[in-house]
């Protein structure tokens, strides 16, 4: 008979259930489980399940999932009469096998469109667009998938509304008609205006006009989506905490989606600089190839923090907090505004191991669970 040695099963079992919310596993999901959910962006290569080591760490520490890019208009709708789900089917399954909250990104954004709905030049053309587009997904996961961004970054910075191929064609009516046809498609799911730069006032007050316009049209929105692709120093904890409680007071959720700090000189910033001139190969924009020194790690430890803290102050408004990539190796900030680059900006590093930043967060809920 084979004797089974029970701690070897008892680790085992550890082991194979790391995705299910055991209170023994430390994570993050663990920490803040009574506050928030924890997401996390997911690349196509790891809604695949290319790489076994960052599967597990998506599976231990995040208990909500984004795709980053496999469900914009591009990659499902291709072509005017061709949807591809592959992808967008592994993602919810993915989401469903290890119990995630899984949120759906994006239905109606001015960029990554496929190159036919550019082409999309009159009201009657974009109106079955719209239609046919935002049915069709929506309903194809009607009770998967729990949270849409219904619409992406229609604002500008001043506040007034983007010139995209929809206002052009449509007038500001495509923001209501994209939520009352979320709605009709799926009217259980949680729907979302998500945006970047949302602390900044004049930005902040377009959000404010368009839930307001959007909800007296009769339309279902139920949150704001702050993406949160933020600097050591700004947006000030001030802003940011005027931003949720001013979304929260027109009796929305407030997510953070995208959240992702970079360490990097931005362009912008240089005073006199031309953004036009090519910047990529300059050492003094990459100034941390190899490592990020220790002062700037315990920086954007404290900054994480301060950021959690607040998060905390204000959990009861607060529905999800979803970085934006799994480890820096991911991140998209690599690549943007310069090429090339080598960013630190999440809570994991390129190696998969937890950062400064990552226990600064867990810190924050220690004997408090
Ligand atoms: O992280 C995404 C990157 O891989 C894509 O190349 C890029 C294309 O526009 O989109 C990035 O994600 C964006 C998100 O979908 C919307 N908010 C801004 C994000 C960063 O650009």
């Amino acid at each position: 008979m084979k004797i089974i040695n029970p701690y070897l099963l008892a680790i085992t079992t550890l082991l194979l259930v790391n995705c299910s919310p055991k209170k023994e596993v430390t994570s993050l999901k663990n920490s803040y489980k009574d506050d928030f959910y924890i997401g996390t962006a997911l690349s196509a290569s790891q809604i695949e399940e290319k790489n076994a080591a960052e599967d597990s760490l998506i599976c231990k520490e995040f208990n909500a999932i984004t795709a980053e890019n496999i469900m914009k208009s591009m990659f499902v709708h291709p072509q005017k009469d061709k949807y591809d789900f592959t992808l967008a089917d592994k993602f919810v399954a993915f989401g469903e096998k290890n119990k995630m909250f899984i949120h759906g990104h994006t239905l109606i954004w001015h960029s990554q469109l496929a190159p036919w709905m550019e082409k999309i030049k009159d009201s009657t053309e974009m109106k079955a667009f719209m239609k046919d587009h935002i049915t069709t997904i929506v309903s194809k996961y009607k009770g998967k998938i729990n949270s849409w961004d219904v619409v992406n970054e229609a604002l500008n910075e001043d506040g007034t509304l983007r010139k995209s191929v929809f206002l052009n064609t449509l007038g500001e009516s495509y923001l209501v008609d994209a939520f009352k046809l979320a709605a009709a498609a799926d009217p259980k799911v949680d729907l979302y205006y998500n945006d970047y730069n949302l602390e900044e006032p004049a930005k902040r007050e377009g959000v404010i006009r368009l839930v307001k316009k959007i909800k007296a049209a009769g339309g279902k929105i139920d949150g704001v989506g702050s993406q949160g692709h933020w600097k050591l120093d700004s947006p000030s904890l001030e802003e940011i905490e005027k931003s949720i409680l001013a979304y929260s007071a027109l009796g929305v959720k407030v997510a953070f989606t995208e959240l992702d700090i970079t360490v990097l000189p931005n362009p912008w910033d240089l005073k006199g600089a031309d953004v036009n001139q090519n910047f990529e190969g300059n050492p003094k924009m990459n100034p941390y190839p190899e490592t990020l020194p220790d002062s700037v790690q315990t920086k954007l430890a404290q900054r994480y923090a301060d950021i959690f803290k607040l998060f905390l102050k204000h959990k009861e408004k607060i529905s999800r907090v979803t970085f934006w990539g799994v480890h820096d190796g991911q991140s998209w900030l690599n690549d943007w505004p310069i090429k090339g680059r080598t960013n630190y900006p999440l809570l994991f590093d390129t190696k998969l191991q937890p950062k400064k930043a990552y226990n600064s967060v867990m810190q924050l809920k220690e004997g408090k669970e």
